[in-house]
């Protein structure tokens, strides 16, 4: 394991456990699809919330993805990206392939070059998709998102490219430009308070615990760099200090 106390603005293809204090960046540069691997797998779930502060440098031309989770019959088990038409960036969720198992959401203020803080909520049980830019609830929620089609365990999870096999299958089109930082994953749907308070966490400090995944926790989860992710110091949690519910929050 690597400790980045000494670790600086530094590319590695190396296992490592992020620091509350970093980000990573994921820059195509040919041929190479820089992206972390989580180090194990997912459960049997019927609920998840996804949480992530993200940054993305430009929309044309790629997707963004920030999260893939794929198994050997279903590569699009879990994916999230973003997608923009007429100028307008949409974020989309699908839990599994399919009709029916798509989410596309229309958050205003969701601009390239400004951190903002993401999170989806989804539930077998209704099927229903929500999601939240910097605490505050998007739109209405969307309803039966692969209603009663449980996660299933035993996949890959990568971030900042997409899998069309299980730890395969990427493409430059489907990759994150940008940056990413303190990514969080929870096997049940987070109550509006709960994520109203993720973008002022204050580090998501280890007292904090309402605020770490305990599926995939930023600050203590493993995961593998591949091809040219890089890691650097950021202040952007110690910035958090109020309550963000503005649609873009100028961090
Ligand atoms: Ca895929």
């Amino acid at each position: 394991m690597i400790s980045f106390v000494h670790l600086l603005f530094l590319t590695c293809f190396c296992v490592v456990s992020p620091m509350l204090t970093t980000k990573v960046r994921f820059f195509h540069q040919q041929p190479n699809i820089p992206r972390l691997t989580f180090i194990g797998t997912l459960p049997t779930v019927r609920e998840l919330t996804l949480a992530y502060w993200v940054k993305f440098y430009q929309i044309e031309g790629y997707s963004n993805n920030v999260f893939s989770y794929a198994r050997s019959d279903d590569d699009n088990e879990i994916v999230t990206w973003m997608r923009s038409e007429k100028g307008i960036v949409h974020i989309m969720l699908r839990v599994h392939t399919g009709s029916g198992n798509e989410a596309v959401v229309t958050c205003p203020g969701i601009v390239p070059d400004l951190w903002q803080h993401i999170t989806w909520t989804w539930s077998a049980n209704s099927g229903a998709v929500s999601f939240y830019l910097n605490g505050k609830r998007c739109s209405n929620t969307t309803t039966l998102v692969s209603k009663n089609k449980e996660v299933r365990p035993g996949g890959m999870v990568v971030l900042g490219a997409d899998q069309d096999s299980v730890g395969g299958g990427f493409k430059v089109t489907e990759t994150l430009q940008g940056e990413l930082a303190d990514l969080h994953l929870w096997d049940e749907v987070l109550d509006e308070d709960q994520i109203s308070i993720l973008p002022s966490s204050s580090c998501t400090r280890q007292s904090d615990l309402e605020s770490h995944g305990n599926l995939i926790d930023w600050s203590s989860s493993a995961f593998r760099a591949f091809d040219g992710v890089s890691f650097h110091p950021t202040t952007l949690c110690l910035r958090r200090t109020h309550k963000c519910h503005s649609d873009a929050c100028k961090y």
